[in-house]
């Protein structure tokens, strides 16, 4: 069901159908069919498609290097409840027209911020009223919202991890704030990105002690929810760097280190985004395939970088192979804990087009399904699965099995080595792998 406000922003454009892939029709579907059952479960409920408050309807396209180009007519008023109200009319009528079942926000996407934090959280109180009613008429629901203590220059030399004890007391209060938003929206998730949670220099650093203090307002945060009810999980979102040099939470072994470290991995996952991945020098489906062994896949934030240059370009989802690669990892980890596939993705300075934001989302969705039907197929068609078993088939019995189980010791490990035949040369396949995931695509 479509739901507009007074005014109807992108006119022309309906309810996006799925129309399959011989359609030529650029406002359908072609793969995203969020009824169709793959290994089980319905495409809607594999993904939980979020749209991104921040970048659909706050960034209008400014860079460093010149303002936005994007011209959005909800952001006309001079009034700013007016203009949050007008943004939210805009989000609701983009999501309940893609069909997408959710939407992430930060605290300070949904209003501006106010000169006082009393008269901000007076906003957010607002703002929540009109958004909860928009909810109920729409059935469209929160997968996670966020503080962001990064964008206010209070929080320059960091947030939970600043030097100054009152500006980790400012932090908590967004945080606080935030939490209580996300609650009273019926989030079913929170988020920690720690954009200034970092050093740019580890001369002026103590980064022990900041570690510490990051890990104590966590704590506190979860705590905090806890005591007011809120079941859902909590994600830490990994990225290594930008803004800061050095980022604490640099990717998912390190930041599930840091969790297991101070005891929050019990209420903690991860939130892996694949621009944040390629950043650390990793591939997408490294992250996830990390944060799936330590039971920690929680969400993800798809996007994607690019291959010529090194920074964080957040564009939406094409690449097949990557999405097919991180899509196996998904469904052999058996799906999200908790979380949801959000589109932390942005048209470029260029899309001036209202509408070129449906083609973004559209392109994504397709973009995750097909992969999913791809990985569907490698998964139940090919000799891939046959294959990874046939490699690790000398631990199944025997010694191998022992070694596994831990009951050989080191002494009877040797023994093997210096009774044996020495191992053969046995190849590792890669290029047969890789081929697999072409047939199927
Ligand atoms: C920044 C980023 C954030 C988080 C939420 O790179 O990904 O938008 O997702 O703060
Ligand atoms: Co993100």
């Amino acid at each position: 069901m479509i739901l507009t406000g007074d005014q109807e922003f992108y006119k022309g454009i309906g309810a996006i159908p799925f129309e399959g892939k011989e359609s030529d029709n650029p406002f359908a579907f072609k793969y995203y069919n969020p009824e169709q059952v793959v290994m089980g479960k319905p495409m809607r409920d594999h993904f939980k498609f979020a749209i991104a408050y921040w970048h659909s309807f706050c960034g209008q396209g400014g860079d460093p290097f010149g303002p936005g180009t994007q011209q959005f007519p909800w952001n006309q008023s001079n009034d700013p409840m007016q203009r949050a109200r007008d943004k939210a009319d805009a989000a609701f009528e983009l999501i309940t027209k893609l069909g997408f079942d959710y939407f992430c926000f930060h605290d300070v996407d949904l209003v501006d911020e106010a000169d006082s934090l009393a008269e901000t959280e007076k906003r957010l109180h607002q703002i929540a009223d009109y958004i909860s009613q928009k909810k109920k008429a729409s059935g469209v629901k929160v997968l996670w919202g966020t503080a962001n203590c990064f964008s206010n220059p209070v929080f320059m030399n960091g947030a939970a991890t600043n030097p100054d004890f009152n500006v980790v007391a400012r932090a908590g209060a967004q945080i606080k704030m935030a939490l209580d938003l996300t609650l009273s929206l019926g989030g079913e998730n929170y988020v920690f990105w720690g954009g200034r949670e970092g050093y740019m220099s580890l001369l002026n650093t103590d980064m022990g002690r900041e570690l510490d203090h990051m890990a104590q307002l966590l704590s506190m945060a979860r705590d905090y929810a806890r005591g007011q009810g809120f079941t859902g999980t909590f994600f830490i979102e990994p990225k290594p760097m930008e803004p800061m040099k050095h980022q604490y939470d640099f990717d998912a072994a390190t930041a599930i280190g840091f969790l297991k470290t101070y005891g929050l991995e019990k209420d903690f996952k991860l939130n892996i985004e694949v621009n944040h991945a390629t950043l650390a020098q990793h591939s997408f489906e490294h992250e996830l395939a990390v944060a799936a062994h330590a039971g920690m896949l929680g969400s993800i934030d798809a996007n994607r970088g690019d291959n010529q240059n090194g920074w964080d370009t957040d564009q939406f989802p094409v690449n097949l192979y990557e999405v097919t690669e991180a899509m196996l990892v998904f469904l052999q980890a058996g799906g999200l804990q908790g979380g949801g596939i959000n589109f932390d993705a942005k048209i470029r300075r260029n899309s001036t087009d209202l509408e070129d934001v449906f083609h973004a989302h559209i392109g994504g969705a397709d973009t995750f399904a097909r992969a999913l039907l791809t990985a569907e197929k490698i998964l139940t068609h090919s000799s891939f699965s046959a294959l990874r078993k046939e490699r690790y088939a000398s631990f199944d019995t025997g010694s191998g099995a022992a070694f596994e189980k831990g009951t050989l010791s080191l002494e009877a490990l040797a023994e093997i080595a210096f009774n044996g035949n020495p191992p053969k040369r046995i190849s590792g396949k890669q290029e047969r792998f890789e081929n697999i995931i072409n047939q199927f695509i």
